[in-house]
């Protein structure tokens, strides 16, 4: 019998990537907590099982690996129960290249936006704050708004994918934690919904009152 172990810290938004994917195809895991906020990640220790210093982790018995779209897709290749990714190839790699994207052009936007969030309302920066946002509204999630309203639903590409996994913790969390509202992003908004019905994506969903990354 395999073991699976996540290092991880809940709130981050690449570490709820993984505990959806391994809630959504039943794996037993054990946990271990990093907490960000001390700077556990870059503890000599942790730096032993990720040389960048941040979460997630998996171990799968002694083997190591890290970045939460190659442990998601580690995970899809071993446990193929519960397909997150298309059959044909063509279709793959359409849900690989949004899955980059997200990671590429969404995340550090959501990153950034986390982070001054996270400042009390006298640190803030409220301009850039509300410049930021209305322009990761602008584009970034107008573009995901577009690629929703085309896809025969009720995920990214029909069927729940490793797309959506790597969409929707972070905006979820932006929601949760910033005045943005999805009330002129119907489709987002449908989406998000649908993927709150499943088990899995509340699971990820821990609403602690501190921070978020
Ligand atoms: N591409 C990596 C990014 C990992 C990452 O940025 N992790 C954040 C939490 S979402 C972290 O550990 N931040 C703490 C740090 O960088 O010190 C992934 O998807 O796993």
């Amino acid at each position: 019998m395999n073991t699976l172990t996540l290092y991880h810290f809940p709130r981050s938004s690449c570490s709820r990537k993984v505990v959806f994917v391994l809630t959504y195809k039943q794996l037993a895991y054990s946990e271990v907590l990093i907490n960000l906020e001390r700077g556990e990640q870059k503890a000599e220790a942790f730096l032993q099982l990720n040389p960048y210093g941040q979460v997630p982790v998996l171990q799968y018995d002694d083997m190591l690996i890290y970045d939460s779209a190659v442990i998601n897709e580690f995970l899809e290749e071993q446990f193929p129960q519960l397909p997150l990714l298309p059959p044909s190839p063509e279709r793959r790699a359409l849900v690989r290249l949004a899955a980059l994207h997200a990671d590429r052009e969404f995340y550090p936007q959501i990153s950034r936006l986390l982070r001054e969030g996270r400042k009390s309302t006298a640190e803030r920066d409220q301009n850039w704050f509300a410049q930021a946002l209305a322009e990761f509204q602008a584009v970034a999630l107008a573009q995901l708004e577009a690629q929703l309203e085309k896809s025969p639903g009720p995920f990214l590409f029909g069927e729940l994918s490793l797309a959506d996994v790597a969409y929707a913790p972070g905006l979820d969390t932006l929601l949760h934690t910033s005045p943005l509202r999805l009330t002129y992003f119907p489709a987002t908004a449908a989406w998000l919904a649908h993927l709150n019905t499943f088990e899995a994506f509340q699971k990820t969903r821990p609403w602690l009152a501190v921070a978020h990354s």
